[in-house]
Order: C-alpha cells, then structure tokens, then sequence
C-alpha cells in the first residue's frame, strides 16, 4: 500500500549511511536529508502540516545522535515509525459495543459522491449481522438506483431494508427506520445518505438535517483514498456536521497512503476501517501499529 513511501524511508536511510559513519548526525546533513525526504511524502500526498510534524519528530529524535553505521538504518526506522504511530494512533471505537443498551443504534455513513458509503454499509452490515439484529435505511432517495442498489445488498446478506419513494426526505426515511427498529427490537440501524460534495451547500444542510432529525450515534465519514489530497479538504468541511470516524477506501487501489496519515493527522478523529476491495469480506479493522509495520517492512 505504501510502497512509494517505503522506497522514500530506503533511499533516506541510505543516504544518511553515505553521510554517516560513525559521528553525530549534524544540523546540516539532516536538513539535506530531511528535504528529500520531505519532497517523497508530498509527492505521496502527504499534506504539509503532516510532514513538518514528521520531519520536527525525525529532527528532534535523531539531530545530535551519535549512530553507529550499521545502526543507522535502525534508527532511522524507529524515529520514523514512532512518528507515524504517533499520528495514526487515537482512542477506535468498537461497533460491537453499540446496540447494547435495548435501544437501537444509528450509525450513519456520509462522504462525497462515489466515495464507497453504500459498499462500506453494506460491509459493515455482514460484519455486525452475526451477533446483532440489523437494518439497513435507504437514506439515498437522491441518486437513481441508489435504493436499488442496497436493497441488492439486504437481498444478498439476508437483511431487511427501510425505503421510501426516490425524491422523499432522506432524514425521514431513517428516521422510520429507527422508529421501525424500536418496534421490532433491532439493535443496529444503518443509515446510507446521498454522496455530496462539501462544497455543495444545500445538500450539507440537509445532511445536517438528517443528523438534526436522528441524533445517530455514530458518523462515519467515508473517503476514497484515490482522491489523494482532496480528502482533507472533504473531511475539513464535514468536520462542520461532526463525524466520529473514518473509513478510507480502494485503499487496495491506492499506492500511496499519504492522505491517509493526513487524515488521521489533521482531523484528529480515527480511522476504524480500510475498504481493500469489492467483496462483503475486504473491510479490515484498521490498526495504527500495523500500519506503522508495513511501513518499515
Ligand atoms: N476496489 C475497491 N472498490 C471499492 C471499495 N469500496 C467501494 N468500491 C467501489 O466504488 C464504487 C462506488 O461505491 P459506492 O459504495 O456505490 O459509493 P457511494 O459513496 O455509495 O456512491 P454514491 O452513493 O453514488 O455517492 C463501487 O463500484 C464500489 O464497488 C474498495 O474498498 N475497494
Ligand atoms: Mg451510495
């Protein structure tokens, strides 16, 4: 997923090696390296205010140190991998603890059109369906075969769908399903909305609507991890509805895996999933130290 940035922490070990053999890492050779460094991660997309932070963690762990040449490598791994532990790591959220309390949950799915909310719900529907009893809203009454498409999904994973007509109100239709869910003891609600562009003003207001009406207990923001550094601005403008997490997708597509530090860095929420392809399975469980491992493979 990371190969670009892999290479990038490779070539910078290498060179701080060339520089290096057994001294302390001046001001100087760290600044040359760091620049190199610094021109892989935006090239990764890696926003800036991120790659400052990593570049002050590297400084902070590495200027003035005293490396052995074969330690360098290892250092320089370490300092990275504790950086971007640092960014990735926030307090997750467990699905499984929602729906507990006898009432139902909403967790609602929201993000920018095309960004995998309907693909993710349903994902996270066949994950949930086991242990509890979950129903699916047809929030999208905006995009033609929108509804369709997820009453394809309850078909396919044996799960009842709440739907009005195409055109009703979206806060409407989950709010039925959340009265339909207290009626007939479900435990989880999940809420699908309309892929809307955060510069699009009328259609955040009716999301802020639909959040208004439903009170959901858990938003989950929805972003395409191929639309690079755009995310951060999609999730900056959500940030004015509020979301509680994120679920970054196509990650199986995108080599990069800047934006996802970004996010994680800039929002300061966390991401609980990655969508790593088309199928009900490919949803993993995100994992800051693993990702950080992949890293420094
Ligand atoms: N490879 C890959 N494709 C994905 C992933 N998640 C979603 N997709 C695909 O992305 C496309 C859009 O997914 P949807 O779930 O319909 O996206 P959406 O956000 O609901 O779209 P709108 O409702 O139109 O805004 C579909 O072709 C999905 O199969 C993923 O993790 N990996
Ligand atoms: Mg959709």
């Amino acid at each position: 997923m990371f190969e670009k940035l892999k290479s990038s922490i490779k070539d910078f070990s290498g060179k701080v090696q060339e520089t290096v053999v057994e001294k302390e890492i001046s001001e100087d050779i760290l600044d040359n390296i760091l620049f190199d460094l610094e021109l892989e991660l935006l090239q990764n997309n890696v926003a800036q205010k991120v790659v400052d932070k990593i570049k002050e963690d590297l400084k902070e762990e590495l200027l003035g140190k005293s490396v052995k040449r074969t330690k360098v490598e290892q250092n320089i791994k370490e300092a990275f991998r504790n950086s971007i532990k640092e960014i990735l790591e926030k307090p997750s959220i467990d699905l499984k603890e929602l729906g507990k309390d006898g009432e139902p949950s909403l967790i609602l799915f929201m993000g920018f059109n095309g960004s995998g909310k309907t693909t993710s719900l349903a994902k996270i529907a066949h994950r949930l369906k086991d242990d509890k009893k979950v129903v699916l809203a047809a929030g999208d009454t905006y995009r033609s075969a929108a509804i369709d498409q997820l009453e394809e999904h309850g078909q396919n994973l044996g799960l009842k769908v709440v739907k009005h007509n195409y055109g009703a109100d979206g806060a409407a239709v989950i709010y039925d399903a959340k009265e339909h869910a207290k009626k007939e003891g479900y435990d989880i609600v999940l809420g699908d909305t309309a892929g809307r562009s955060h510069s699009d003003k009328n259609l955040m207001e009716e999301l802020a609507k639909v959040c208004r009406v439903n009170s959901p207990d858990l938003k989950l923001l929805v972003v395409d991890a191929l639309a690079g550094n755009d995310i951060v601005e999609q999730a900056e403008k959500y940030e004015e509805i509020g979301f509680d997490g994120i679920i970054v997708t196509k990650v199986d597509v995108d080599k990069k895996g800047g934006a996802t530090l970004s996010l994680s860095y800039l929002t300061g929420k966390p991401i609980l999933f990655l969508g790593t392809g088309q199928e009900y399975g490919d949803l993993e469980v995100f994992d800051p130290s693993e990702m950080a491992e992949k890293l420094m493979e």
